[in-house]
């Protein structure tokens, strides 16, 4: 990422905004499973089966994910497209929520560049108490700790109009590989996550089903719904319905024709090349259904104008919170 100078003498409104990109992230090596899996467990080591299980998924994706590269590439273009948009100069920064470099290690580093403000966004749509809260928990607790970084947290980006357009022009080109696109069933899913969170009035499911249903209204889809995929190998009740239990279900009503959005997750990375591409793909070439899958977004340029819009957007709201 570009180099800009330290900000320490110069006015704030005119010193680069320091941006943090958050993101899952993924091991580097093999040998970084293990500790990369019991981070995951808030530090309980998995099981050997657990751990084999594991290892055997990213043997079946190629032997480690591609996520980082991607977030990556993400990162390189969202700082391009906005020191180029005509706005305030930008330095980003990127935090991993699970392997390195840790979110908390790369906002202490901001601290020492001389960031003085900085706007946070998670490269996941939805906002969840068990998924975006954590990471801007982990970036506050750092900024508190470095004691000169004032943070302005993007709760979520779901209902960027961009957003929304991009994933429907997703779905829309995918509906050419069927002959009747009246035929096909959309289903757009996400991560699951414990039940209980609806309890404690968690919005992440209804973000989601508002995701979908704006999806469907601009396309003028008649037939979609929404399920849950790679729920956590844990004894607790997870969100459903499973997106294979959702496949069983279509194949036993007489359908053939599926479209799976995976609407929850912006990148390629193990839950999508192996729970939808080989799992879920399995179990639909067994049961008769051509199963598609909409192109995630990745580093696609328009994708980046999105991230661009939503840090404008926090940026500015920013200016009345100062
Ligand atoms: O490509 C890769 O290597 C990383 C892919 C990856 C992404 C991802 C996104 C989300 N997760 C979310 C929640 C949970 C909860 C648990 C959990 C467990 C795992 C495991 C792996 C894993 N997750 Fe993940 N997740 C990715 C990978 N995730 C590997 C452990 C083995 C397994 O269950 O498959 C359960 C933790 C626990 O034990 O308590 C909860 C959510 C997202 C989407 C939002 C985000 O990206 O932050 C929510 C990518």
């Amino acid at each position: 990422m570009t180099q800009v100078p330290s900000s320490t003498d110069t006015p704030l409104e005119q010193a680069p905004l320091g941006i943090l990109l958050m993101a899952y992230g993924t091991p580097r090596q093999v040998d970084e499973v293990e500790a990369y899996y019991t981070h995951i467990r808030h530090g309980h080591p998995p099981t050997k089966e657990l751990l084999d299980d594991l290892l055997r998924r990213y043997q079946a994706i190629g032997g480690l994910s591609p996520l980082n590269a991607i977030t990556e590439a993400e990162a390189r273009g969202l700082e391009t497209a906005l020191n180029a948009d005509g706005g305030r100069p930008v330095r980003v920064y990127l935090g991993m929520k699970h392997t390195h470099p840790f979110i908390g290690d790369i906002v202490q580093q901001m601290a020492q560049d001389g960031i003085a403000e900085a706007v946070t966004l998670v490269l996941a749509p939805h906002y969840s108490t068990r998924s975006v809260a954590e990471y801007q928990r982990a970036a506050s607790d750092a900024a508190r700790e470095a004691g000169n970084l004032a943070l302005y947290h993007v709760d979520f980006w779901y209902d960027n109009v961009k957003f929304l357009q991009l994933i429907a022009n997703r779905v829309r080109s995918r509906l050419t590989d069927f002959g009747n696109a009246e035929d096909v069933m959309v289903v757009f899913s996400a991560h699951s996550l414990p039940e209980k969170i609806l309890a404690a009035g968690d919005p992440y499911q209804d973000q989601l089903h508002a995701t979908g249903d704006a999806v469907a209204k601009a396309l003028n889809l008649k037939q979609y719904m929404f399920a849950w995929q790679s729920a956590g190998r844990t004894a607790d009740k997870w969100l459903g319905p499973d997106i294979l239990d959702v496949l069983r279900d279509l194949a036993a009503n007489g359908r053939k024709n599926v479209l799976l959005c995976p609407v929850g997750f912006v990148s390629d990375h193990l839950e999508v090349l192996y729970d939808v591409d080989i799992e879920a793909q399995a179990l639909a070439h067994e049961l008769g259904i051509k199963l598609a899958r909409t192109e995630n977004l990745n580093a696609d340029p328009a994708f980046i104008d999105v991230l661009r819009d939503v840090v404008r957007s926090r940026e500015t709201a920013a200016e009345t919170e100062r």
